[in-house]
């Protein structure tokens, strides 16, 4: 009778134990990729090299990457985490907020059934974007954001709970365009995040550390097995994770900065 999720052994370091990622190349277009700001434009042939760089590390991290070519038509679809959560065999293709990015699941959809033993569809007209949702072994933090609606919230966690994972709803602050904006996984229970984000109390049960003051931007890490990717110019960041003990990787992403990206949102990881 041990049905209930939390009685059911859940895979260890599930959230951050990988060995594939799948990315798809920064088209030119990007150059015109969304924004909140009236910044400077990406320059495409400098977010080319930083994403080789960025695909090389992932494979170092021991990745065997599928990268996809780019797509003109979609100047943010270098942005794959927005399209697809990724768990296990199952791979649950979102629904993205912003009315430009509605046409990249179609795009990714066949390379997701050469790797995931079930592809299914977020239910209902909702709508997520994959960079509102933090996973760790047993907790799903679903931002509620410009981008995720209640509906698309919901029907997620309906999807998550059976997989093990207990839904927890954050209310993302209105400046703040994706839940992992401003946090990321560091280990199966701990947390990098704004004090902003913190403060919101939403971490309940994990450890958390705080970015540091002046450094939010430097939130948004990835973990792959056994190392933390943090972004490039962030030196207080880098001291206090490599002083609480992560084997740190700096990468450069100035030019996904400029349209809003970071380094989650350029890849899944399964
Ligand atoms: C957008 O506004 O959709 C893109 N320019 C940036 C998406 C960043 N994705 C993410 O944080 N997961």
């Amino acid at each position: 009778m041990a049905d209930h999720p939390s009685e059911r052994q859940l895979p260890h370091r599930r959230s951050f134990r990988f060995t594939q990622a799948i990315t798809r190349r920064p088209a030119k277009s990007v150059s015109h990729g969304l924004r909140e700001g009236a910044g400077p434009d990406p320059d495409a042939a400098l977010f080319g090299e930083q994403h080789r760089a960025y695909v090389a590390a992932l494979e170092k991290a021991g990745a065997e990457v599928v990268e996809l070519p780019e797509l003109e038509e979609f100047p943010d679809s270098v942005f794959v985490e927005d399209t697809t959560i990724c768990i296990g065999d199952t791979a649950i293709v979102v629904r993205p907020g912003a009315p430009s990015r509605f046409g990249e699941c179609e795009q990714i959809c066949p390379t997701l059934k050469t790797r995931f033993t079930k592809v299914i569809d977020l239910p209902g007209d909702g709508f997520l974007d994959g960079g509102d949702v933090l996973l760790s072994d047993d907790t799903a933090f679903i931002g509620n954001s410009g981008r995720t609606n209640m509906a698309g919230l919901v029907a997620l966690a309906t999807l998550l709970k059976p997989l093990g994972y207990n839904p927890v709803q954050v209310n993302t602050p209105a400046d703040i365009l994706h839940f992992k904006t401003e946090c990321g996984l560091l280990d199966e229970r701990t947390i990098f995040a704004t004090v902003k984000l913190a403060s919101l109390g939403c971490f309940e049960g994990f450890r958390v550390i705080e970015t540091p003051l002046g450094e939010e931007a430097a939130a948004n890490i990835v973990r792959y097995n056994d190392v933390v990717f943090l972004s490039a110019g962030y030196p207080k960041s880098e001291a206090l994770l490599r002083e609480k003990g992560y084997d740190v990787v700096i990468l450069d992403t100035s030019e996904a900065a400029k349209v809003d990206g970071g380094l989650s949102c350029m890849s899944l990881r399964f």
